[in-house]
């Protein structure tokens, strides 16, 4: 029989921990580099599956491939996501173990590609009956949907995820996909209102406009043409050569029907997302007094049509503000730049709970009823917005980033801590690994009352003179001696010039961001006024009604600042994998030595090279593959089986510095021993068939 891997595929090493040097971050580069230019663009580090960006289609992800990859062991193929989901998949399935994939890079390095096929990668290899497929189809279709109202172009990816989502795989007992679960994490609300320079508002504006039929443009008083919406012309980048807005459209509106949603549903969420654009597009003016008021009735037209909403409810709404006073309602008017805010605050959260519906509602066309069968186990997926820096930083990419903290941070206990734990377990002697614990920038972010979130919390609370200065200044107080906090004013010099007087700057593990602090009290108190909420309860619109609950207004709890926490739900992780790709950007050599102090994939994944210089295997799975390479053992081994493996190794010649046994398991330092021992059975089965053909009947 052919060996699955090539010479080819054996270009460079397949796996960082075969390097001699493997402890050697320049080693590890040109390594990674060697497999690119063959187009090789995933590697191991142990379990850890890192993957190169090609931006291009390398035609490895076909039916073909997947069928190389389903049922095989790790080693015996050439690394790709498909061996780490099949991974993952037989350890559900044998060990009864839910299991998930932590995807992490900096943003654009191909997380959400990855995350896909993984996803069609199931739907493809796993048993189906009828029933099945639907839930299939219906996990393949949320992705185009979620992607069309949750992603954007920004500077660093045509297609950024701008929210977090964790996808749980249900799978019965026969291991097919019965159902799935979705969560979604902070969506960036703020691009709805706003875009920087070269980006764009959310996919789905810009395919509606397109793509939509000519009598729905009509209904919902739309122009084929985005530079006409003031909400979408902030980024000055209406088109993108990568992206084919029209039929977009169409593979959406497809999926929205796969996925469960009928027609009027799709009318009514179109109706929100045109009424969004009209908002925008709402002329203020000012009358004698400075109180703002609309000067063009269109737009309250469509919006009244489209929300089913009073238009006079609306006007006034959108131009005071309700105040309680000595136990009286009064209408309070706003000027010109208030109302603006309250108008932006308003579609805002129209957009930012319209999109949680959704994830509700696919998570309903998803949902897994079948109560007598308890016995399901799920494959979980964690696909983030990657770590960013722009030349200006805001609150979004403040949360964006902690958000990558954090998720560090659990890589650091799930990869290192754990492999320590299992050592100690196996009674395996170790060496301890020194390696950088981002926990001291979480605690800085994150830590009660003295963390930069309780800070911004106090400041939105104080009454007074609370502003987004004197939340700088807080911050220069309480965490400015901090090691991985510096302001314009702690700086020294040669920081100083790099750094604005409204900026403070974090040293993540990842690279250092300055935030412009403008903005971030606002953006973390999200406020929307009560009587624009009113308006919104009245809503004949059947999602808004869903979205805004008439409970909130009777409510007097003060509402929760914007968190972004987001990973304290997925852990602990059941049996973690992880996939960590990058971006190509990062091969080229200016970028070399950039890699190595910006990303802490280098730092952290030597650390674990040195820690993880070994595979391991269940002792009785060692025994049971390899018993034919051994008289003594073959065909079957009735003694004990740590003896068996002595037995074995002994005979197949591996040096004792070349493993140690575990009490369960055998650790082999190099996985190329494996790989020898590999080719040895490849070998001995070809005999073996020719000795058969012949009439062999015993061990020679
Ligand atoms: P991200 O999820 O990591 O960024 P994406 O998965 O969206 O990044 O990848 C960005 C782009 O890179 C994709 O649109 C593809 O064009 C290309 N790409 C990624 N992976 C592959 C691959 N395996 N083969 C070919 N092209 C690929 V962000 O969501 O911005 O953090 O917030
Ligand atoms: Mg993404």
């Amino acid at each position: 029989m052919e060996s699955a891997l090539t010479a080819r595929d054996r270009v460079g090493v397949q796996d960082f921990v075969l390097l001699e040097n493997y402890t050697s971050e320049a080693a590890f580069i040109e390594n990674l580099r060697k497999r690119f230019k063959e187009n090789l663009i995933y590697t191991y580090i142990s379990s850890v599956l890192v993957s190169v960006n090609p931006y291009k289609d390398l035609e490895i992800y076909t039916k073909n491939h997947m069928e190389r990859y389903r049922g095989v062991n790790f080693y015996e193929v050439s690394p790709h996501i498909y061996a780490t989901s099949d991974n993952s998949y037989r350890s559900m399935r044998t060990e009864r173990r839910d299991q998930c994939i932590l995807i992490s890079g900096e943003s654009g390095a191909g997380k959400t590609e990855a995350s896909k096929k993984i996803l069609q990668y199931y739907a493809v290899t796993c048993p189906a009956s009828d029933q099945v497929q639907t839930v299939k189809d219906r996990l393949l279709q949320s992705n185009p949907v979620l992607e069309a109202f949750g992603n954007a172009k920004t500077l660093r990816n045509d297609n950024s995820s701008r929210f977090g989502k964790y996808m749980d795989i249900q799978f019965d007992f026969k291991g097919a996909p019965v159902g799935g679960h979705i969560i979604n994490y902070l969506l960036e609300k703020s691009r709805v209102v706003h875009q920087n320079h070269g980006e764009r508002n959310f996919h789905i504006f810009y395919q509606l406009i397109e793509g939509g039929e000519e009598d729905l443009l009509r209904r919902l008083g739309l122009e084929r043409n985005p530079q006409h919406y003031q909400y979408l012309v902030k980024g000055n980048c209406p088109k993108v050569s990568s992206i084919n807005d029209r039929s977009d459209w169409k593979q959406v509106r497809k999926a929205l029907t796969v996925i469960g949603f009928s027609e009027d549903e799709v009318e009514e969420l179109m109706n929100i997302i045109s009424s969004v654009l009209h908002l925008g597009n709402m002329q203020y003016g000012g009358d004698d007094g400075g109180s703002a008021c609309i000067t063009s009735d269109t737009q309250i037209k469509y919006l009244s049509r489209l929300l089913g909403v009073s238009g006079t409810v609306l006007t006034e709404a959108l131009t005071h503000r309700k105040i309680i006073a000595k136990g009286e309602e009064l209408m309070s008017p706003l000027n010109i730049e208030q109302a603006s805010a309250a108008r932006d605050a308003l579609s805002k959260a129209v957009y930012g709970r319209t999109f949680t519906w959704l994830v509700n509602k696919i998570n309903g066309s998803l949902a897994y009823t079948d109560e007598s069968n308890k016995n399901s186990s799920v494959i979980g997926l964690l696909d983030i917005y990657g770590f960013e820096v722009f030349q200006y930083n805001s609150f979004e990419q403040f949360c964006i980033n902690y958000c990558n903290e954090k998720l560090q941070q659990l890589f650091i206990e799930l990869t290192l801590k754990s492999e320590q734990e299992e050592y100690e377990a196996e009674g395996i002697t170790w060496e301890p690994v020194q390696y950088f614990n981002n926990k001291i920038i979480c605690d800085l972010v994150e830590e009660k009352f003295k963390g930069i979130i309780s800070i911004l919390d106090e400041e939105c609370l104080r009454p007074g003179d609370a502003s987004d200065i004197t939340f700088l200044e807080k911050l220069e107080d309480t965490v400015g001696s901090h090691p991985h906090f510096v302001t314009h004013k702690l700086a020294d010099t040669k920081t100083r010039k790099l750094m604005g007087r409204e900026e403070f700057r974090l040293l993540h593990y990842a690279g250092d961001v300055n935030y412009n602090v403008n903005g971030f009290l606002d953006k973390n108190n999200d406020l929307l006024y009560r009587n624009l909420k009113e308006v919104m309860c009245m809503s004949e619109n059947k999602i808004l009604t869903q979205c805004f609950d008439r409970e909130e207004l009777t409510d007097k709890k003060r509402p929760d600042t914007v968190r972004c926490v987001v990973l304290s739900h997925v852990s602990p992780l059941p049996n973690p994998t992880i996939v960590v790709p990058c971006a190509k950007a990062e091969f080229t050599k200016l970028h070399v030595t950039k890699i190595l102090d910006y990303s802490e994939l280098l730092h952290f994944n030597c650390s674990q090279v040195k820690l993880c210089v070994c595979v391991c295997v269940f002792v009785c799975a060692l025994v049971f593959r390899y018993k034919s390479l051994c008289p003594d053992t073959w065909p079957n081994w009735q003694g004990k089986l740590p003896e068996g493996v002595s037995t074995l190794v002994k005979h197949l010649g591996y040096k004792p510095e070349e493993y140690k046994m575990g009490r369960s398991k055998i650790f082999i330092r190099f996985p190329k021993t494996l790989f020898a021992t590999e080719d040895a059975l490849e070998t001995r089965k070809q005999s073996l068939a020719t000795k058969l053909q012949a009439g062999w009947k015993g061990y020679t």
